[in-house]
């Protein structure tokens, strides 16, 4: 043992007396130094090494210690890719822009004009349905008819086009999940895609059972072979009424209202 680990034994004999005041009333019958009681006590410590409870379960826990300083701040991730799209209908083609997808094409059907209840809202029919039960008895439900186009005189479609049917076309826009019908308007707002643009229609204004305004191509298609009038459900251009609000200027009655239909 070198002098400097005597001197350390030594210290450390007396840190541990001084701290065990049993230690400093051993009677002297017993002839035990301080200097002895204390080897003796480093011996029983050493040996107490190899006795410390079953897997630590006698002790106790401790206190916790304080909260750490927060971390750092983690790097920005990368912007989540452009997902999901809107689907719309074109009114009056079989086809969609260039930028959307083709869901299916079918033609545009509506509730009788004739009638007074049914539904508002046109639907565009697919050419191939797909029937679950038959029926063989007296009809009682609301009943949808193959809509025509009702603009003989206005000049805004080429002749041929009154009493034809109208085609339509679901689209899909891919990328660009917010779709907008705007009326009046025949431009998109600035980083907005158009999808079309045409003339705003509905049923005509005695008609008992009132329809949506839709959207319908400035380019019209039409059906082949439903040409001949058949008066179940028709589309008319829609003008604006200065006397009651109209706001002319800078809108101009009776003439038709046009619109367009954007993506983004
Ligand atoms: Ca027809």
């Amino acid at each position: 043992m070198s002098g400097k680990e005597m001197k350390e034994n030594r210290v450390k004999r007396r840190e541990i007396i001084s701290s065990l005041p049993y230690v400093n009333h051993v009677p002297a019958a017993l002839q035990i130094s301080r200097m002895m009681a204390g080897s003796s006590i480093l011996s029983v410590l050493g040996d107490l090494k190899h006795f410390r409870g079953a897997d630590g379960k006698d002790g106790k826990d401790g206190a916790p210690g304080p909260v750490g300083p927060p971390g750092p701040r983690g790097l920005p991730g990368t912007s989540a890719p452009t997902q999901g799209g809107s689907v719309y209908t074109r009114w009056g083609r079989t086809m969609c822009g260039n930028n959307s997808e083709l869901l299916y094409r079918g033609f545009m059907s509506g509730t009788k004009y004739q009638n007074s209840g049914g539904g508002v809202n046109y639907q565009c029919l697919p050419l191939d349905p797909e029937f679950s039960k038959s029926f063989t008895g007296n009809w009682q439900g609301t009943a949808i008819a193959g809509v025509e186009y009702e603009t003989k005189n206005y000049g805004v479609f080429d002749g041929a086009a009154h009493d034809q049917n109208v085609p339509c076309a679901r689209c899909y826009t891919k990328e660009r999940p917010a779709v907008v019908m705007v009326p009046a308007m025949r431009s998109c707002a600035e980083g907005w895609s158009m999808e079309y643009e045409g003339y705003l229609m509905s049923e005509y204004y005695r008609s008992t059972s009132p329809s949506t305004f839709e959207c319908v191509d400035k380019s019209p298609e039409y059906i082949f072979g439903e040409e001949s009038n058949t008066d179940g459900s028709g589309i008319y251009f829609v003008g604006i009424e200065c006397s009651q609000g109209g706001q002319c200027p800078p809108y101009v009655g009776d003439t038709p209202l046009t619109c367009v239909v954007c993506s983004r």
